[in-house]
């Protein structure tokens, strides 16, 4: 009983930092080919002055100094609350350009890896043990770094942020990726789950949602293996050369990341909904494993999965979709494999720990008008070049466009934040524990947040947002040269690879979730791979300047596009009389949802009352109409008493689809527009309260959802319905 197009299901190569490409919107808002559009774009003095700044050799340098420099400086890496002296740096930087900064610190608590061992035990007694080393290459400077925390001082191991210390030993199973579905599938094969070790591949759901799947099903640990599957055709097997040969995956690479349930909850897992002070009172983090987990490298799981065939069901006769990977000379089969074992320890050492949040800050004429550009600064490798230093170095280059504008005597009307966020890796912690320490001053504030993380993985612009950001999306994306073919802008290349309206619905898995959950207009940017483009090696040391500079992005030019970008779209946030938002588009997504939910209830002939719904979008639609056309008026008539106003209506409107109890036993999740899935922790769902109720077969708590979500979207249409200074709309207009 599936709400299959509202529960998104992952595609290929998703993770955290990546995106999700699964929901495809039926209507069409933009033309895509726009037949008086000149080449080059034509840009405004101001706008030429910012994208004139941007220069590839700068953002090269500031990639080398995040990724490679730090560390011959023997500064060190920068997992998670370690060195506070790149965060020092970064402020010095911002400084430079004329922000004013400072560093926002929070005790919070983090796990770091002390040991970890996988061992298999065959039948006849011989055994293989898992090495969890990634090749040292002579190519590659940094990947010497981290090969052992023997060797070398500044390795980071292979192992699971937040994952469970403890040992599991015992037979194991196949569980495919680890979604419900699939040890559903499992225990109708007659699979026995209980006390054995689950062996699930990537992709799909967060990685902390297949541990705790595994765990759900009793199972006693998990090992969490990359699969070449989600490279599609950049493979050895299709031959492809490796990384650092050719851009195929290298058969060693590991990903890494947190295991916490990140569907559950946000943030420092032992100070939920408020922010992690030294002095907090902590609680007993409830959204974390209590079995333990650890990453591997398929060339280290090829044994232990051919150590399933001719064991159990094969993965043919499986019959669950995304099962059977791509690994040689395997058969996916569920096992066990009587008698065949695994012997795992995982010990992690406990800290309550400071991390640093860089804030820099210039002030705009209007106080009460904020916007903010976000991305991350801690990595689970040495290198981090896409995740997060590629986002990393755009905003140090976009510090330095503003610093040109601001030299020209141009102020900002608006307020401009920039956050370099510290431990988004374990749960978006940095962010979330700000957001929670700001939150009211933020809701009376906030325009957008704008979210750069992976800025550069691939040739692919990619963004997801809420609705009433599509249109500036669109908007600065046909300004930008898009440096792959000729004559196309960012907005082409996006629309001919995703269609015609290109942006996804904000899920989870970086620092937008705690502005999107405190009803904040929020995008996530960045690019993605594609079919053909070089394999990029998520959270594993290859992820490094080596591989940026030769395979995802040689000149930086990538860099230099998605920087003018999204300098730009700050740019527009802050200087435009009348504030770029576009409420009306929720109109029409919602009726998209609203739709989508209408089929899929049919579909699996439930009957639930959602008129609720429908009429509360139609009087939505009717204020957004209003709204529109008194914004077209006070933009005609330049009336900039009017247009404060209604700037005001466009920033408040969206706090109205909160619910301040959250979506059905997720208080975190506060918008009952879209969330995380609960299974997916990447991947939305739409209307989280109903589809996940009915979803989960309680209809009474789904039909409660409905009204909850109706009376959101009237508390949203109430605040953009012009009030008094509407009056007369419809005749003349009476504007004071
Ligand atoms: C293109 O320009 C012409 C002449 O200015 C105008 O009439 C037409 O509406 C424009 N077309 C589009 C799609 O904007
Ligand atoms: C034990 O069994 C494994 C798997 O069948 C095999 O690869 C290995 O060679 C065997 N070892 C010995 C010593 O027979
Ligand atoms: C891989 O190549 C085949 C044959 O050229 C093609 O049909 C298929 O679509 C490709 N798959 C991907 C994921 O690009
Ligand atoms: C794996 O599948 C292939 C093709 O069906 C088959 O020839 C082979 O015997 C299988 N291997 C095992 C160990 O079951
Ligand atoms: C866990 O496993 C490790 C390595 O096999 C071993 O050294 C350690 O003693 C084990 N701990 C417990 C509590 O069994
Ligand atoms: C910005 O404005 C705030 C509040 O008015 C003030 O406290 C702060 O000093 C100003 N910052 C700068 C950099 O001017
Ligand atoms: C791209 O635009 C330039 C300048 O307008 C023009 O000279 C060139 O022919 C165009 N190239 C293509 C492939 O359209
Ligand atoms: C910057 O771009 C120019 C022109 O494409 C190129 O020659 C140069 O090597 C690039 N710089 C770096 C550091 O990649
Ligand atoms: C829904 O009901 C129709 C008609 O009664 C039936 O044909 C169909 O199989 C049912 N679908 C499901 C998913 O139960
Ligand atoms: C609109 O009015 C403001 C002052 O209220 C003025 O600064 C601005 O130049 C005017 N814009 C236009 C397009 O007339
Ligand atoms: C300032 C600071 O925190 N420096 C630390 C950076 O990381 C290295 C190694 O991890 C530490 O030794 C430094 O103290
Ligand atoms: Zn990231």
């Amino acid at each position: 009983m599936k709400l299959i197009s509202l529960i998104l299901i992952a595609g290929m190569g998703v993770h955290a930092c990546e995106r999700n490409r699964q929901f495809h919107n039926q209507h069409t808002q933009f033309k895509r080919e726009d037949v008086n559009a000149t080449f080059p774009p034509i840009l405004d003095a101001n706008e030429q002055i910012l994208v004139d700044s941007f220069d590839n050799t700068s953002i090269s340098t500031w990639s080398y100094y995040f990724s490679v420099l730090f560390l011959i400086c023997a500064h060190g890496r920068v997992v998670a609350g370690e060195n506070k002296t790149m965060a020092e740096w970064t402020a010095e930087q911002w400084a430079k350009y004329g922000f004013k900064t400072r560093l926002d610190e929070y005790y919070v608590y983090l796990n770091y890896p002390v040991e970890q061992s996988l061992e298999l035990t065959y039948l006849n007694g011989s055994t293989f043990k898992a090495t969890f080393k990634e090749d040292v290459l002579d190519e590659d400077e940094t990947t010497s770094y981290a090969s052992s925390l023997f060797d070398y001082p500044n390795r980071v191991p292979a192992f699971h942020g937040y994952s469970f210390s403890g040992n599991a030993s015992g037979e194991y199973v196949y569980v495919g990726r680890g979604r419900k579905e699939d040890f559903e599938q499992l225990k109708r094969l007659g699979v026995d789950l209980k006390g054995k070790i689950a062996l699930a591949r990537y992709g799909g759901p967060f990685r902390g949602i297949k541990v705790k799947n595994a765990q759900n099903n009793g199972m006693v640990g998990a090992i969490v293996f990359t699969d070449p599957v989600d490279d599609g055709n950049v493979t050895e097997a299709k031959g492809v050369l490796a990384y650092p040969k050719g851009p195929a995956r290298n058969p060693t690479s590991i990903q890494r990341g947190s295991v916490q349930f990140l569907s559950e909850y946000a943030g420092d897992p032992t100070t939920l909904g408020y922010p992690s002070k030294e002095d907090s009172p902590r609680l007993t983090p409830t959204n974390l494993a209590h079995i333990p987990s650890l990453p591997l490298s398929w060339i280290e799981a090829q044994p232990i999965l051919q150590a399933l065939d001719g064991c159990g069901t094969d993965g043919e006769s499986v019959g669950r979709e995304n099962w059977i990977g791509a690994i040689p000379n395997v058969n996916y089969s569920t096992g066990p494999a009587p008698g065949v074992t695994l012997s795992m320890n995982n010990v992690m050492e406990d800290k309550i720990t400071p991390i640093w949040n860089v804030i820099g800050i210039i002030n705009g004429t209007n106080e009460d008008e904020v916007v903010i550009v976000g991305n991350h600064r801690d990595a689970w490798v040495v290198g981090g070049a896409a995740d997060p230093h590629s986002g990393s170095a755009i905003v140090i280059e976009l510090a330095k466009a503003f610093g040109s504008l601001l030299k020209t005597g141009w102020k900002p009307k608006r307020t401009i934040i920039l956050a370099s966020w510290d431990a988004e890796e374990y749960g978006l912690v940095g962010s979330t524990e700000w957001v929670e320490e700001y939150v009211p001053w933020l809701k009376e504030r906030a325009i957008a947040y704008l979210n750069i993380d992976v800025g550069i993985s691939g040739p692919i612009p990619d963004f997801s947002a809420t609705p009433d950001l599509h249109k500036i999306t669109t908007s600065v994306g046909k300004k930008i040269v898009w440096p792959t073919t000729e004559n196309r802008t960012l907005y082409d290349v996006t629309s001919d690879y995703f269609g015609e309206q290109p942006y996804e619905v904000l899920g989870s898995g970086s620092d937008y979730t705690a502005f999107v959950h405190s009803g904040i207009a929020s995008i996530d940017t960045g690019s993605t791979r594609g079919p053909d483009a070089p394999v990029y090696h998520y959270h594993s040391n290859f992820d490094s300047y080596h591989w940026m500079s030769t395979f995802a992005d040689p000149g930086f030019k990538f860099h230099k596009a998605m920087g003018q970008f999204l300098t730009l779209y700050l740019y527009h946030m802050v200087n435009d009389d009348s504030v770029p938002l576009d409420p009306a588009n929720y109109g029409l997504e919602m009726r998209v949802y609203f739709e989508d939910l209408q089929s899929d209830l049919k579909s699996i002939n439930i009957t639930l009352d959602i008129t609720a719904i429908d009429d509360a979008i139609s009087t939505f639609e009717e204020s957004a109409q209003q709204f529109n056309n008194l914004r077209d008026m006070a933009t005609s008539l330049n009336h900039s008493k009017v247009l404060t106003e209604l700037n005001h209506k466009a920033r408040d409107f969206s706090r109205g689809f909160l619910n301040e109890e959250g979506s059905a036993g997720r208080p975190f999740f506060k918008n009952l527009i879209f969330a995380p899935g609960t299974d997916t922790g990447y991947a939305p769902v739409i209307f989280p309260g109903v589809s996940e109720a009915v979803d989960a077969g309680d209809f009474a708590l789904a039909a409660e959802f409905v009204k909850k979500t109706a009376d959101a979207i009237l508390a949203a249409s109430d605040i953009l319905r012009p009030g008094l200074v509407g009056r007369g709309l419809g005749g003349v207009p009476i504007l004071e």
